[in-house]
């Protein structure tokens, strides 16, 4: 292999939702990406990789064909183009914890809607057919689908559909059209997706590489280093407070016998009410700190 070979190609949407986060998630993974004069593809200056830049419904076909290792795209889009996709060519390497959103029915307000039966006969407008129509089909229901590349919010007003069933992250675009959500045909987040076809394009230990690297930026998301002094005695208390933090460190404190100094590392989620209940137990001088790197 050549060294022009040896670098890993890698899809990401160029404007949109996805297109700062994707490049964020690299960055923090420690590559520098210089945003040069090649608006296409943007290469990594420290590590053999290079973005390619474009529109986010191409992304699963550049994976899967193998002309990228890698890209990331909201699962919504990579579950649409499954069927056009060469089977076992692409698969879920990682979710990535942002661009969360939901495939949403929605129904103008004033329409009553009990169920998913009320669908029926009814003509519904999606940049999503192939998700809707399985959606349908498993429930048994009758109605057609509009497909529409764009601005689906509008179609019922525009009496190009009776309802829709489109993309909502806040709901404030439904809202700002007079439709309400009804039903949830699937939840999304932004994935890495990775080629998998027959042919290892791509060298393995560069990807692994990589990936670990990955999973290193999502864990520290996650968590937090936290530390605090308390009595000896309350440390069996403390330890069972502490939520996923394996095994926490603990060192006596000098000239303060029967005290000890633990360090553990600790799920944000639960960060204010770990704390409380932290204190109650016996601890003072508690300090959460960010992690900036983990290899796990
Ligand atoms: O140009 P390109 O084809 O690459 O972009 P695109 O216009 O097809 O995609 P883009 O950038 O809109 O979305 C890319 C991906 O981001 C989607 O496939 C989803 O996986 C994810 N994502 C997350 C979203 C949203 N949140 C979202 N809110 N995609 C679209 N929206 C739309 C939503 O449909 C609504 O019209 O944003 C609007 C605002 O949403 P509300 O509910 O906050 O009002
Ligand atoms: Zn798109």
């Amino acid at each position: 292999m050549t060294d022009q070979e040896q670098r890993l190609r890698i899809a990401v949407q160029k404007k949109g939702q996805l297109a700062d986060k994707s490049l964020q998630l690299f960055e923090q993974a420690g590559l520098k990406i210089s945003r040069g004069a090649n608006d296409l593809l943007y290469r990594a200056e420290n590590f053999p990789a290079d973005f390619l830049r474009v529109r986010d419904d191409d992304i699963p076909q550049f994976v899967a064909s193998g002309a990228c290792a890698l890209g990331i795209v909201g699962e919504n889009v990579l579950q649409e183009d499954l069927p056009d996709l060469q089977a076992d060519t692409v698969d879920v390497a990682r979710p990535l914890g942002f661009g969360q959103c939901t495939l949403k029915i929605a129904v103008p307000n004033e329409m009553t809607y009990d169920s998913v039966q009320d669908l029926a006969g009814l003509s519904i407008a999606t940049s999503y057919p192939v998700l809707l129509r399985q959606y349908l089909s498993e429930r048994n229901v009758a109605a057609s689908v509009v497909e529409m590349s764009g601005a689906v919010e509008v179609a019922p007003r525009l009496k190009v559909a009776d309802v829709i069933c489109d993309l909502v992250s806040t709901g404030q675009t439904l809202a700002a059209n007079g439709l309400r959500a009804v039903d949830t045909v699937m939840n999304s987040e932004a994935v890495l997706i990775r080629h998998t076809g027959e042919k290892t394009l791509y060298p393995e230990d560069l990807i692994a590489r990589l990936l670990r690297r990955i999973d290193g930026v999502l864990a520290t998301r996650e968590t937090k280093y936290i530390m605090m002094n308390a009595p000896e005695s309350a440390l069996d208390d403390i330890i069972e407070i502490l939520p996923g933090a394996g095994s926490p460190t603990v060192t006596p404190l000098a000239g303060e016998p029967g005290q000890v100094a633990i360090h553990a590392v600790c799920q944000e989620s639960v960060f204010w009410e770990t704390l409380e209940r932290l204190k109650a137990a016996g601890s003072s001088a508690i300090l959460v700190l960010p992690i900036e790197k983990m290899m796990l």
